[in-house]
């Protein structure tokens, strides 16, 4: 194998790796899984990650890098110039803050919106106790970022990171589901990012443009 190989699955988390590769500019191989037939818990695919989640990105040589913060690190280093991962320590850090954020308190803390029974014991009304909590939850972190970008077109104020592409993400699947991302400076960055033409080409061929 001599060129990178993304394991990922539409409209999932795995997207924000994809938008990371292609705006970096890393050559790579882009390999699918369904998701909904289980295909991320065949012994195939966890051999190469055990957590049976994508995104998962494989080097030539073997190695194996999971998680979305890894994979914008790994690709912020491998293609210095790209941009997606700033070179200057404060804003290599900015950025590595607001991926964490993206992951934590946005991606992490949505789960239990749509899988409520798995985060409650029952009871009535607990399911859907549950899955506001979680949205209010979003919300709330999802109000962090829409006053960052005040008077600024991306979250650090230069040229978009993989922080924007996370938060483009974010805020295309919120806005899709109806669950938050259509405040006036999330919508306009939305559509800012999704103009760049590779970040376009991924969302149209992903039913999300
Ligand atoms: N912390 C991981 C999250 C990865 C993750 O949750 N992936 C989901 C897709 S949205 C997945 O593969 N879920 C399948 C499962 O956990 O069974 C990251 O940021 O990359």
């Amino acid at each position: 194998m001599s060129r990178l190989v993304l394991w990922t699955s539409t409209r999932t988390t795995g997207t924000i790796a994809r938008l990371v590769l292609a705006e970096a500019g890393l050559d790579h191989e882009t390999r699918f899984l369904a998701l909904r037939e289980g295909e991320h818990k065949q012994p195939d695919f966890l051999a190469i990650n055990p957590k049976g989640q994508v995104p998962a990105l494989v080097l030539p040589d073997g190695t194996v890098i999971t998680e979305n913060i890894a994979i914008a690190l790994y690709a912020g280093l491998a293609a210095p110039g790209s941009g997606v991962m700033p070179a200057d320590p404060v804003g290599m850090a900015r950025t590595v803050e607001w991926l964490s954020w993206g992951v934590c308190s946005i991606v992490s803390a949505w789960q239990p919106r749509f899988m409520p029974g798995r985060f409650t014991a029952g009871g009535e009304g607990a399911e859907a106790d549950v899955a506001t909590a979680a949205e209010e939850r979003a919300a709330a972190a999802l109000d962090i970022a829409e006053a960052a970008l005040e008077g600024r077109e991306t979250l650090l104020g230069g040229p978009p990171t993989a922080a924007d592409l996370m938060l483009l993400f974010i805020t295309t699947m919120g806005s899709l589901l109806g669950i938050g991302g259509d405040t006036p400076n999330l919508a306009a960055h939305r559509e800012r990012m999704a103009a760049r033409p590779k970040v376009a080409a991924i969302l149209a061929e992903e039913g999300l443009a």
